[in-house]
């Protein structure tokens, strides 16, 4: 097997299933994948870093119902008009039609805002936030891909909150932003920041604050979003509750939104021509330590003893360490396999390692060995560590900066549109001049919230009025 990461598509599709990450295109059913252990591991300690950001800034986990009644999920009618296309619906059970269809939740707004009316009644249990890691089902007719474009979206989080007024909605999603940025950093992941033009904001929402990256093909990936309500469902769904001035309200909503995106950027980001790059706080196996095979039966006893002994004594500091002990594989072979796997730190003990008071550490990121006293092994990983993420995280981020360009003219735009770059170009603002560009240009990401946004001086390509907003383009998946 080569792995060639110029050609993305087939790299991406390649490495998820020889390293381990995600079954896809094998399972009987379009658009649906399993997690192989590996897979599932890599998915657990990523999902360890979402929830300990939400639990610590007062997000309570909850489990709703797979099933939401068409009643319901067609209360708010902008809703429904978003996702009636992408509905999968269960109409029967066992030999009897059901009276009213269940939808497999797309998402759960309105399953929810639909609790939300029994649960609150005071100001006093305002702010609600509440979240869930569940899988949600959409019947995507695009291209579907492994964990780009899902039809059972198996890891999705969804946080959902139920505010007094619309300020504190809105501060919330920029809370939520601040959130989705640790997450992101933690894991070297970059990204831009986009208010979604309104023709493109989430089915229901005031407004839509997106996280956009950049994949190697130079496609853009939205990774991440943040939805402001307003009163859209707690209207309909009759959210009403005793203010502090004892007058009665709709509460405020918003929600955000992370899928197996997140794990798809990880890979996609950091991998290279050998494989998964993985962040060593994410990585399943962090050290695997292997033992240089010796022609002389005592050297070779040696080696396996002080390989041993030094996965033990990882494993003790909490180190997810392997043995790579098997007998029938060459170290290159075995380099090959866990390199493949992203596996952050290799540790190499032949004759000198038992011998000596060093031991030689083999870096994933940077294809380089350094030589590290043993009793300094579990500080010097902890050092390697944090260099390790800094180090892809400023591959990644430059990589994403170098494609993105400002220009002023529409032949600039589609000409590196075209060839996969991101383009800022000046915009008056007005939908019909926005909707000529997703249409001649490429798709139209928003206004960046990362950045300068205003255009002063400039004029919109398209109309020649005066630009209020750089606005941004590209192609996406
Ligand atoms: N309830 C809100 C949060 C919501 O559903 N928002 S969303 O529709 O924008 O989805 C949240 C995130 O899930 C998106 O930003 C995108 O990153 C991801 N996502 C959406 N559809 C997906 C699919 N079919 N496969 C994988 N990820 C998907
Ligand atoms: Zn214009």
């Amino acid at each position: 097997m080569k792995l060639d990461k110029s050609n993305f598509s087939e790299w991406f599709d390649t490495v998820l299933r020889e390293a381990g990450v995600f079954d896809y295109g094998r399972y009987p059913v379009k658009g649906m994948g399993v997690w192989p252990p590996f897979g599932f591991k890599l998915r657990k300690y990523v999902l360890n870093i979402i929830r300990e950001y939400l639990d610590s800034t007062g997000h309570e986990e909850v489990l709703f119902p797979v099933l939401i009644p068409k009643t319901l999920l067609e209360k708010e009618s902008e809703h429904i008009r978003g996702f009636e296309d992408e509905v999968f619906w269960v109409t029967k059970g066992g030999r009897e039609a059901l009276d009213i269809p269940l939808a497999l939740r797309p998402t759960s707004e309105t399953a929810i805002s639909y609790m939300e009316a029994l649960w609150i009644s005071s100001y006093k249990q305002l702010p609600m936030k509440l979240y869930q890691i569940v899988p949600v089902y959409r019947y995507e007719t695009k291209a579907t891909r492994p964990l780009i474009r899902l039809r059972e979206v198996s890891t999705f989080k969804e946080a959902h909150t139920a505010h007094a007024t619309f300020e504190d909605a809105d501060e919330q999603c920029a809370e939520a932003i601040e959130i989705y940025k640790k997450i992101y950093d933690r894991l070297g992941i970059p990204y831009m920041i986009n208010q979604r033009p309104s023709w493109d904001k989430f089915a229901g929402a005031l407004y839509t604050v997106a996280f956009d990256t950049v994949m190697p093909d130079g496609r853009v990936l939205q990774i991440g979003t943040v939805h402001h309500l307003g009163q859209n469902f707690s209207i309909p769904f009759e959210i009403r509750f005793h203010t502090e001035d004892g007058d009665k309200d709709y509460v405020w909503q918003t929600s955000y939104g992370l899928s197996d995106r997140v794990i798809a950027s990880l890979i996609a980001v950091h991998g290279d021509d050998r494989g998964l790059v993985l962040p060593p706080e994410v990585a399943p196996v962090q050290v695997v330590v292997v033992p240089i095979p010796q022609k002389d039966e005592e050297a070779q006893r040696k080696v396996l003893e002080e390989a041993r002994r030094v996965k033990e004594a990882l494993e003790e500091k909490g180190w997810r360490a392997v043995l790579d002990d098997r007998e029938e594989l060459t170290p290159g072979a075995k380099y090959y396999e866990w390199e493949l796997k992203g596996v952050p730190f290799r540790i190499e003990i032949g004759k000198k390692e038992v011998e000596g008071e060093e031991l030689t550490v083999a870096r994933r990121d940077l294809k380089r060995r350094v030589k590290v006293r043993k009793e300094e092994l579990d500080q010097r990983l902890r050092e390697m560590s944090a260099e390790f993420l800094d180090n892809i995280k400023k591959r990644a981020w430059d990589f994403m900066k170098s494609r993105i360009k400002r220009v002023e003219s529409l032949e600039e735009a589609k000409e590196l549109v075209e060839k996969r770059y991101v383009v800022e170009m000046p915009w008056c603002g007005r939908e019909e001049c926005g909707l000529k560009v997703d249409e001649e240009v490429g798709r139209v990401l928003g206004i960046p919230l990362d950045s300068e946004s205003a255009a002063e001086g400039k004029r919109c390509p398209v109309c020649g009025r005066e630009a209020k907003w750089w606005v941004r383009v590209a192609k996406t998946y």
